[in-house]
């Protein structure tokens, strides 16, 4: 549709950020803090460790004023369970509750309104051991850490997220370091989505406790939302699509907000003699939780065609944006239309509109951007990053936002990825995607010295003018 006058953004659109505790805070067993999965895995060859990271947690002063700087009325980070319970459960580490509680009051003095996500690929090592996700207990134990968190950041925090894409988790949790796969598993298809079964009872719980507890906060899921486009318009290739689009996306969202199981996906793990058990009272819980919004990371949209052989080899997906397939559900297509980064994610700014009016049509619930963002080797010269294809990737996306406002979807806000330059989920510290250059590589710990990139100025004034200045 084209639109002949587009409508502003609100007024009190959520401009920020986003970051995530094990990437961006380093200090990963200081004061306190128990290991997590990520800080026990093996990492990726020539990547940086979780040691440093940014050093956020020594630098969160410096580092929230230069967000105050660049305006931004929304900062979305994650609370590391590790910082607040060690061990997963039991004991409270007091380091860590002061911790946030410094970084939540710092955003607060500058008006920055905190976006919480409370889980972000970083399982407690000491649960871990316990069966991680796999163990039924898991939905206790995450509920459990749901309530120390209300109860600590509750009186400021009034926007929460649960579970960091879950379908990442699901989907490629052995590139992320987070899969653990119980010895003398038999059908990997149906531990996963045995896992996956208990992450979306412990988040129906969550919700149901946070508007119990915090009547007045808000609380959503924050999947990886890519909307999947038929490879063409062959009728094979758009089953294909659809079974892909309910395995990535809907299922997700379908039990956070309907309380169900999509039903194509239902059909696939029967296939797959995949189906989870539901424990007693499963069913009610995820018929009881209501979010209030749905947060999603967008980076790029994916396209399937017809895989009509189950015999088909297909590798195992790559990363977040690189599907593979599932012989006899669909297959993973390059789209020809569309380029891509330095570090082969497509670029797709419309399918983020397309993405956002599907959203809004299935589930007519506001829509907050968690993520978005361009992973690029960016190069400081004479203290400046002139990082103008990030500018134009961010301005290209925020146009559709726009757009899709005038389509009639009700948008919170935008939260690309990262406030600041971190350590990505397994190709290290020389992709970034911050807006300030952290001086550090994969090598060796740097100065930790921060820089503006160009960025930092036009994302500023965009935010002045509320998104009518986007001119670069
Ligand atoms: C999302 C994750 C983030 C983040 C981002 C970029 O999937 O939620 O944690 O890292 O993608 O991905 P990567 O770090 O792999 O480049």
């Amino acid at each position: 549709m084209l639109h002949k006058k587009l409508k502003p953004f609100p007024k009190d659109f959520f401009w920020g950020a986003s970051t995530s505790a094990y990437q961006v805070e380093g200090a990963n067993l200081e004061d306190g803090k128990g290991p997590s999965c990520q800080d026990v895995k093996e990492l990726p060859p020539g990547t940086a460790d979780l040691k440093t990271c940014a050093d956020h947690y020594h630098h969160y002063k410096e580092d929230i004023a230069l967000m105050a700087e660049m305006g931004f009325k929304s900062y979305r980070f994650s609370i590391a369970w590790t910082r607040i319970l060690p061990n997963g459960t039991g004991e409270i580490n007091p380091q860590g509750i002061e911790f946030y509680n410094n970084l939540i009051n710092e955003c607060l003095k500058y008006n920055i309104t905190p976006i919480v996500t409370m889980f972000h690929f970083d399982m407690p090592d000491a649960l871990d051991q316990r069966g991680s996700w796999s163990n039924r207990d898991s939905i206790e134990w995450f509920e459990n850490y749901a309530k120390v968190l209300f109860a600590n950041f509750g009186d400021r925090v009034k926007y929460w997220l649960t579970i960091n894409e879950q379908n990442m988790l699901t989907l490629v949790g052995s590139v992320i370091g987070t899969l653990r796969v119980p010895e003398g598993t038999k059908n990997l298809t149906k531990e996963i989505y045995q896992q996956n079964h208990h992450q979306l009872v412990a988040q129906a719980k969550a919700m149901v406790l946070c508007h119990k507890m915090l009547p007045d906060a808000k609380i959503g899921p924050a999947p990886n939302i890519a909307f999947v486009y038929p490879a063409s318009c062959k009728p094979e290739d758009i089953l294909a699509a659809e079974n892909y689009n309910a395995i990535r996306n809907w299922l997700y969202l379908d039990a956070a907000v309907k309380g169900r199981y999509n039903n194509l996906v239902w059909a696939y793990l029967e296939e797959n003699d995949a189906c989870p058990v539901f424990g007693e009272g499963d069913e009610e819980a995820l018929q009881n939780a209501h979010p209030d919004f749905i947060g999603f990371n967008y980076y790029t949209t994916s396209t399937a065609e017809a895989s009509n052989d189950w015999n088909e080899e297909l590798e195992p997906n790559a990363d977040q944006q690189t599907a593979r397939g599932e012989a006899g559900f669909y297959k993973g297509f390059k789209n020809p239309n569309l380029m891509q980064t330095e570090f082969g994610w497509e670029i797709d700014p419309i399918g983020f509109r397309v993405t956002i009016r599907e959203l809004y049509d299935r589930y007519h619930l506001p829509l907050l951007v968690t993520e978005n963002g361009l992973g690029a080797y960016d190069k400081l010269e004479d203290g400046k990053i002139h990082d103008n294809y990030r500018i134009k990737y961010l301005y290209e996306h925020i146009k559709q936002i726009q757009l899709a406002i005038t389509d009639g979807a009700e948008m919170l806000g935008y939260n690309p990825w990262s406030a600041i330059d971190l350590v990505s989920t397994h190709e290290g510290i020389r992709k970034r995607y911050g807006f300030i250059y952290v001086d550090t590589t994969d090598e060796k710990v740097g100065s930790l010295e921060r820089y503006r990139k160009d960025s930092f100025f036009w994302y500023k004034k965009v935010i002045a003018s509320n998104g009518e200045d986007l001119s670069f």
